[in-house]
């Protein structure tokens, strides 16, 4: 098996490092932690871990989910498991910059805890230049509100991976317009589509984290 095939089939199983002890057939193996590690230090490029080893994982832990052949503490630890690798990855994405391009406002909207996409956007878009102020996860509009208040320049991104939470993002941005606040506002999440950030007023979407970077610049005003 390849590196990249052992990192997705470790974060499928949910085995984050040597020493976890889940699942009990991978005790005291490499996980994904460790096998990151060694994808970078044998030269694989990171957007090659993440593409073809990190993120497909999560999709097929999303649908092992759906055909309830895992559940929630399976899907648990196989957050954690891609935590461990995203921590490695981080430092080759947010290499440090001098250009503050703008104040990026973002946050998983309330009710809803996923955040592995929320926290890969915030790693791209702070490798690219911007100042990221990260409000987590179960974000009310009130939270967003005062966040924006602090920083009427900031854009606001915000990020929802359940049907039943992306319309709290409406309520986000009808607060800040009852508030005369202005910000710029781009949402993106599984779920979302161009469709709804236009019907919501939100003025962009993106589909992943270099495409958030895209909107993000686009909504400033800078070159791509
Ligand atoms: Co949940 N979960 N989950 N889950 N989970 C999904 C989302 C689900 C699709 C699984 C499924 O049924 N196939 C389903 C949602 C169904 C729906 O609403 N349509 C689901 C469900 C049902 C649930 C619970 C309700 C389960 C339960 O308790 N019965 C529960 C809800 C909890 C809550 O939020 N209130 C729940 C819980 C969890 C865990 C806590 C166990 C865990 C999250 C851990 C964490 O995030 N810290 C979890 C996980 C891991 C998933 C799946 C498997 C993986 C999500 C993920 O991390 N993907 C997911 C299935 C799936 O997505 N295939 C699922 C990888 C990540 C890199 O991608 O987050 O899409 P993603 O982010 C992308 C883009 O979407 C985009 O860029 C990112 C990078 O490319 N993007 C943005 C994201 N935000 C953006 C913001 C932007 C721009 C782009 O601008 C601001």
């Amino acid at each position: 098996m390849s590196l990249l095939d052992a990192i997705k089939y470790s974060v499928v199983q949910g085995h984050i490092d040597s020493s976890s002890k889940f699942p009990k057939d991978m005790e005291g193996k490499d996980g994904v932690h460790e096998l990151t590690q060694q994808a970078i230090d044998s030269g694989i490029s990171v957007e090659d871990i993440l593409t073809q080893g990190l993120i497909p994982a999560m999709s097929i832990v999303g649908k092992r989910y759906e055909k309830n052949e895992i559940f929630v503490p399976e899907m648990l630890f196989s957050a954690k498991a891609m935590k461990s690798g995203l921590e490695l990855i981080k430092p080759f994405l947010t290499e440090d910059s001098d250009l503050i391009l703008g104040t990026v406002i973002i946050g998983t909207v309330q009710g809803d805890l996923h955040d592995i996409g929320k926290n890969l956007v915030c790693m791209m878009l702070e490798g690219a230049g911007f100042q990221i102020e990260d409000l987590g996860i179960n974000v009310t509009a009130q939270k967003f509100l005062e966040a924006a208040k602090n920083n009427p320049d900031a854009i606001i991104g915000m990020s929802a991976l359940l049907t039943v939470t992306m319309k709290n993002m409406k309520g986000v941005i009808d607060l800040l317009r009852a508030n005369d606040l202005d910000n710029k506002v781009f949402i993106g999440g599984a779920p979302v589509t161009p469709a709804f950030a236009e019907e919501i007023g939100a003025l962009g979407y993106a589909k992943n984290a270099n495409q958030a970077v895209r909107e993000a610049k686009r909504l400033l005003g800078v070159a791509a």
